[in-house]
Parts: C-alpha cells; structure tokens; sequence
C-alpha cells in the first residue's frame, strides 16, 4: 500500500546529508522565517496551521516510512551511507514517532510589516539538531496562502477606496470573487490559495477551498456563489438563438442574482438589443439582479461603454457623492484579466467616467491565486542562533556579493513597541512576545478558526 505524506521525504535532497555537517557539540538549532520586503509593505500571516494539522500533527514518524525513505535515499543520493536511519529511529523510539519541534509563531490573520519575523523553529532534544532545518522545505510552503492573503488584502484595499469615493464600502466582501480553480497548480493549492482570499472576502467558486475551511480551520461554509452560465451553455443555442439562450437563464432561475456572459457574439449587441430591448420587461420584473459579463476586448474600454448602454435603457440614480448608480435589477462583472494592477486602472476609469464602483464586481484567478511566487514577499527561512556545547552562538549571513542577504542573529522574537512590531533578540523583550507556541513535540497547542482570522485582520 501506498504511504501518504512520509515527512521524511518531504525535504530537499541536501538536507538529507546535513545531519553530519553540523559543528561537533551542536544540540539546538534555531531557526526563523521571514518575507524580506518585496511588493506589499507587509504580510498577512496565513495558511501555517494548515501545514501542522496536515504533515507534522501527530505521529509522523513509522517503521514504514523508515522504510520507504531508507529505500528511496540509498539509490537517490549516491554515496554510501546517506540517510540518517539511527536518528529517524531514534523519534520513533524515544519520542513515539512525534517531531520533537517547537514552533512558534505570529497568530493567523495578523498583518506584520515585512523585514521581521513571522515564525520561529527549534528542536527540543538535543540529539536532534538536524531537525529544524530538516523541515524548512515544507513549513517555507507557507509562503504560498500567506502571500495570497496579503495580495487579496491589498486588492481589497484598492476596491474599499473606490467604493469609499464613488459608492458603498459595505458591499465589499463580495467585489473580488475567486475563479482561480483551473489555473491552479494542484487542487491542493487551489485549496489553501482559495481558502487564503477568503480571509479578506466571502466570494469564490473554488470549491476546494470550502473542503479546506472545514477540515483545517473550523469554518463550516468559508464562501458563496451563484448561478452563472459559460459561453457552452449560451452558444450550444446557436448564433440566431443567443436570445433563447438568454431568456432561459431568466426563466430557470426566476429570482436572485443570476450572471450571464455576453460577449459570445457582440457584447454591445447584447446590452443593447437584447437585453436592453427585447428581453428588458422580463429583466425589470424579475424579482432579482442580472448580472452582465464581458469576458474579451479591453476592459478600460467595454466596461463604460456597456454601462452607457445598460444605463441608457435600464436607468440610473446618481448617488449622494454624486455617482452613477445602475437600476439594481442589473449589474456588471468583470472577471477576464483582473490583477492587483487592472483592477485600480478599471475602477478609476469607471470612477472618471462617472460610475460608482458598487455597479461592479471583480473575478479574478490567474491574477488571484498564480500571479506571484516566493520572491513576492520574499519569503526566506534562516538559522540564526544555534547551541553548542551548552551556550548559544550567533548564526548568520552576510555575503560580500550581496549585503542585502544579510539575515537576521540570535533566538529572535517579535514584540510591539511605540505599536509597531519589531523583531528582537529573545533576551531584549521585555513585553509579551508576538509569537505564540503553535506546535510542540507533536501537538498543535493552539487552533485557530476561519472567523477568529477574519476578525484579527480588520482590527490588527
Ligand atoms: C457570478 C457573479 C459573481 C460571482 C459569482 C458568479 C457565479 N460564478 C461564476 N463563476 C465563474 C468561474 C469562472 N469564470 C467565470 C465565472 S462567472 O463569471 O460566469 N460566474 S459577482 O462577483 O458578480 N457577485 C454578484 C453579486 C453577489 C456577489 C457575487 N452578491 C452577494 C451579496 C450582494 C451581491
């Protein structure tokens, strides 16, 4: 039978090798993780618990896997003599098969400014040093939701200014909605890439990452969505029958909110001529919003000119802060080419032309969940304090070719001072320190849920 998540193998090739590279009398190794600056001026911490719960909660060390490692290892790396089997035996035997690994780290859904540190790791038996950076590979995964957390944040900060100038801030949880599925990598990113948006929203049709809020973050329903079609089941009517197409989406869903693509032929056609002529009594005696979707040509130019023509034939109000606000029994989404870039040219496009941005909704999946990668936030996990022969040492790095790698010394821990954070030396707090014990040999201590985060990112 197959062997699921066999943590020993869950590293680089190398790390395999460095249990012997260590300076004779190294007990501990400290090592911290840190976004080292990049797009976004800080980070929203998400996504670690999901790891722990997934790959080191519990007993993760077997016979089996022993096996399965020793077997794969000995033909992997080619020398003799490799694969550290004593040690591995030595947490089946002395410690049950739990990781003897203290992790601490700052509490999911806060906002940390980049350039400190978000989460420390160290070994708690001596024998082990080796251990903490054995699973650096797997908890630096983490840079994966937390940088999707912060970017989502950041475009919602974009949406909130628009919607504070030219409209209404409350409809916000649902201006920026997750279509990210099919340009995911795996299902298991698109699980906690889409479970990491809906820290900052309630919009997805990632389904996955519902799964992955029920199962790793206590929410029972993380996100929604509605009926909406695709351009199959408008054009499988045929050309002469886009009409038909069009009506029975009216007729089958007869109330609520209902999306519609309309660009399978002629967007302008569409809004003017069918929607707006032939189909138009039906749209404003339904007693619900259609929702009209371009999905080609350049938004910067379709958007003002399909809500001309949608407020044209549909009517408008103009708001208190003087905005055009669409007829409510219809609306617009935007969901091709929408990137934390796009997304403030199209709402100050919208906004110089006269429109509210509460006419408007955001897809987004490419742009939402793929475009970006470690170096974003610069994501980097470094040893910076180690024990040896009972005293603490300072680890660091300071490469001539590259000042701007210089990392981080000592057992680090991060405090609030004058209210910002700040990352210290251990033995320079003096108030509470930031990062909380979420792990230790083998147990998650503290659980966090879905709606506890939500809360801790708007007041944090
Ligand atoms: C339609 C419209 C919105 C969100 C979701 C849908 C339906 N799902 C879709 N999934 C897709 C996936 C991939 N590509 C395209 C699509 S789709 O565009 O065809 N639709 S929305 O963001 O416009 N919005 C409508 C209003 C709604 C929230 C979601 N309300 C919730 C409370 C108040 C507004």
């Amino acid at each position: 039978m197959n062997i699921e998540n066999n943590l020993l193998l869950l590293t680089d090739s190398y790390k395999v090798s460095h249990y012997k590279q260590y300076q004779p009398g190294t007990t501990r190794v400290f090592s911290f993780f840190e976004s080292r600056g990049g797009r976004y001026p800080e980070t929203l911490f998400f996504g670690l618990q999901y790891y722990i719960k997934k790959y080191l909660e519990g007993v993760v060390v077997t016979e089996e896997k022993i096996q399965e490692a020793k077997e794969i290892l000995k033909n992997h790396l080619v020398s003799e003599d490799i694969f550290n089997e004593e040690g591995w035996r030595h947490i089946l035997e002395v410690h049950g098969g739990r990781l003897p690994i203290e992790i601490r780290a700052v509490r999911e859904g806060s906002r940390v400014p980049t350039g400190n540190v978000l989460l420390t790791v160290v070994n708690t038996d001596p024998k082990l040093p080796w251990l903490t950076n054995y699973i650096e590979t797997l908890l630096v995964e983490v840079w994966y939701p937390m940088t999707v957390a912060t970017q989502s944040y950041f475009m919602k900060q974009t949406i909130l200014k628009y919607l504070e100038e030219t409209g209404n801030p409350e409809l916000i949880e649902f201006k920026l909605h997750d279509f990210g599925f099919r340009g995911s990598t795996s299902v298991e990113s698109a699980g906690i890439g889409g479970l990491a948006h809906l820290v900052n929203f309630k919009g997805t049709d990632t389904i996955q990452a519902l799964v992955v809020g029920r199962n790793y973050y206590k929410e029972p329903m993380a996100g929604f969505s509605i009926p909406a079609a695709e351009h199959s089941t408008i054009t499988s009517w045929g050309k002469d029958h886009e009409v038909d197409a069009y009506r029975n989406m009216l007729n089958q869903y007869p109330t609520g909110m209902v999306a519609v693509v309309s660009d399978s032929y002629d967007i302008f056609h569409a809004c003017e001529e069918i929607w707006g002529n032939i189909l138009r009594e039906e749209v404003l005696k339904r007693n619900g919003t259609l929702i009209v979707r371009p999905d080609s040509g350049d938004p910067l130019e379709v958007l003002p000119k399909i809500l001309e023509i949608l407020g044209s034939k549909f009517g408008f109000e103009v708001n208190e802060k003087g905005y055009k606000v669409l007829n409510p029994r219809i609306r617009v989404i935007q969901g091709d080419g929408i990137d934390y870039l796009s997304l403030e040219k199209i709402l100050e496009a919208l906004k110089v032309a006269g429109w509210s941005a509460d006419n408007i909704a955001f897809g987004s999946g490419g742009g939402l969940l793929q475009k970006l990668d470690r170096d974003t936030q610069k994501c980097a996990f470094k040893c910076s304090a180690t024990e040896v022969n009972g005293e603490w040492v300072d680890a660091m790095k300071d490469p001539i070719t590259d000042h701007g790698k210089k990392s981080k010394a000592g057992r680090l821990s991060l405090i609030v001072k004058d209210g910002k954070y700040k990352t210290v030396r251990l033995e320079e707090a003096f108030t509470e320190n930031m990062l909380v014990t979420v792990f230790k040999n083998g147990h998650l201590l503290v659980e966090y849920g879905l709606s506890g985060i939500r809360d801790r990112v708007l007041t944090a």
